[in-house]
């Protein structure tokens, strides 16, 4: 059997862009607690590649410039594993990481073509500085992505419009505020609200999808911002919202995808150490990178 494109774990030292920073502690909560071990196999290697850390500041327009900065450095470390044929593993870090992850595998495909982007959260993160009560980055991500926001936030690489509206879809959501989800309802981005996901399961959503970006793109990634999880499931993240997804749902969905060649990147996000319960929340992580990155799709594992 081949060997499958190594795993290139990049921890996101930000917490700049949330309210509390504790998930600036979460990367490297992951990577002492022996993450890259768990994720390799016989037939997949997976190591640690880079940390790249957040300039710390405490006023809002500090915190902005230093996730601004950060992002142009996220987007550098990432570039250079694609490069070099590996599949970033971003390891977050509060969710204003996002920019910097895809904004890099954007400009690595623009040439071949647009990139599609599954974005599991309890929240829409798609605010602008303008409908924005908190003024935190991490609730920004995907509106600076469609190329609305800051230009510090939309503009890297010199151009805007990473991820095209229609190449996009958000699972899970279910704590939000209108100026965002106007945004994305104006742009017709598709959004699986967390009742959707109750009514039809997780597993047929995330199928879903998948189909849907995967027919429009060349390529596609995963940002799972683990708020998207039931607290139960998930305790320490920065911003728990009742009611999420149940991981087993997740684990069983998520099972094998990145063994599918147009899987270029994923991300995992928001995890903060200072608010888990008994490492549960590490632990949900740890299941989630480790079922996306088996090394065989389960057709191909029946086929073998
Ligand atoms: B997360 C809120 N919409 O903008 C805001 O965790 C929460 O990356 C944002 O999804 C949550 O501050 C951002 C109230
Ligand atoms: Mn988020
Ligand atoms: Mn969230
Ligand atoms: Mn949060």
């Amino acid at each position: 059997m081949k060997k499958h494109k190594p795993l290139a774990l990049i921890g996101a030292e930000v917490g700049e862009g949330a309210s509390d920073s504790g998930c600036k502690l979460g990367a490297q909560a992951l990577r002492d607690r022996g993450l890259a071990k768990h994720l390799a196999e016989p037939h997949r290697d997976a190591r640690w590649v880079d940390m790249v850390h957040a300039r710390h500041e405490e006023q809002p327009q500090a915190r902005l410039d230093s996730v601004e900065e950060f992002s142009v450095r996220l987007a550098a470390s990432v570039r250079r594993q694609l490069q070099q044929c590996a599949m970033p593993v971003v390891v977050g870090g509060d969710h204003s990481c996002a920019v910097g992850t895809w904004s890099a595998v954007a400009d690595a495909w623009r040439e071949k073509g647009d990139i599609g982007l599954i974005w599991i959260d309890a929240h829409l993160d798609a605010h602008t500085l303008d409908s924005s009560d908190s003024l935190a980055p991490h609730g920004m991500p995907v509106a600076a992505l469609l190329g609305h926001g800051t230009p510090g936030l939309t503009s890297l690489y010199g151009w805007t419009g990473k991820i095209k509206s229609g190449n996009l879809v958000i699972i899970g959501a279910r704590s939000y505020e209108a100026g965002e989800r106007d945004l994305l309802e104006s742009l017709g981005v598709r959004v699986m609200y967390m009742p959707e996901v109750d009514r039809r399961g997780f597993g047929a959503c995330f199928a879903e999808a998948l189909a849907l970006v995967r027919q429009r793109t060349v390529a596609w990634g995963l940002s799972f911002d683990l708020d998207a999880l039931d607290p139960a499931d998930a305790p320490g993240t920065g911003t728990p919202v009742e009611a999420g997804i149940a991981l087993v749902d997740a684990l069983q969905a998520l099972r094998g995808h990145a063994a599918d060649p147009a899987c270029v990147a994923v991300e995992v996000t928001e995890y903060n150490p200072l608010h888990d319960v008994d490492h549960r929340t590490a632990a949900s992580a740890f299941a989630l990178l480790s079922a996306f990155a088996r090394a065989e799709l389960p057709e191909q594992a029946l086929a073998a």
